[in-house]
């Protein structure tokens, strides 16, 4: 009789055992194929963590928000009325393997527009290294790459879009984002920064890299 409850026990725990490996496989063999998918392309694309700067100014007023969602499962957030003397900045480390031109793209909040208008986020600039700082609003996204402006990847409000091309020696770089202009409706300085995504300009797949959707690498 205690053999038969045993064999019992373990035939209860192998079943619970089989029905959470039903549950969670997908789980991991998706992630694993995102994850095998960014490693494929490594050499074409960058993915750059917009909780993870090398300096920032968003702490004392900004926040990390976490999803299953987002690259790394952390957004760095900002929404604040009072900006510092010098304005709202985060710098990122871009490491690329060779010379080329990049696309890059923000996968958070597009930048909002420059005229009046009621959008919940700001116009923000973006500048690489040493360069001039280029500011980007929803009509100059919108007139450059129409197509290519906000593909929504996860609620809350978080698109991924096409922000600027740009030369890239092999090595290191320094992208610095500025926040430096308020939302229209109250004022507020406001950006959710999921990642950066730096893409070789000729990189072309043919189906989606991970979450990314391909037709965002097309022009
Ligand atoms: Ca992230």
């Amino acid at each position: 009789m205690k053999i038969l409850n045993l064999v019992r026990k373990i035939h209860h725990k192998s079943f619970i055992l089989a029905c959470a490996l039903i549950i969670l496989l997908p789980t991991v063999v998706g992630g694993v194929k995102s994850f095998s998918l960014y490693s494929e392309y490594k050499k074409h694309i960058l993915i750059v963590e917009g909780e993870s700067p090398i300096e920032s100014n968003f702490a004392e007023q900004g926040g990390v928000s976490k999803s299953g969602n987002f690259f790394g499962r952390q957004a760095l957030e900002l929404d604040s009325k009072i900006p510092p003397e010098d304005g709202f900045w985060v710098r990122y480390q871009i490491n690329v393997a060779e010379d080329g031109e990049y696309n890059i793209f923000v996968a958070g909040t597009p930048p909002g527009p420059s005229a009046q208008g009621s959008e919940w986020h700001s116009p923000y600039s973006i500048a690489i290294d040493d360069g001039e700082s280029v500011l980007l609003t929803e009509e100059k996204l919108k007139s450059e790459w129409p197509h290519l402006f906000k593909f929504n990847y996860s609620a809350g409000g978080y698109y991924f879009t096409k922000v600027l091309t740009s030369n890239l020696a092999k090595g290191s770089h320094v992208l610095t984002f500025r926040l430096d202009q308020r939302r229209r409706h109250d004022g507020h300085f406001t950006a959710y920064l999921d990642a950066f995504i730096v893409a070789r300009k000729d990189f072309h797949p043919k189906t989606n890299v991970g979450r990314i959707p391909k037709e965002m690498f097309d022009e």
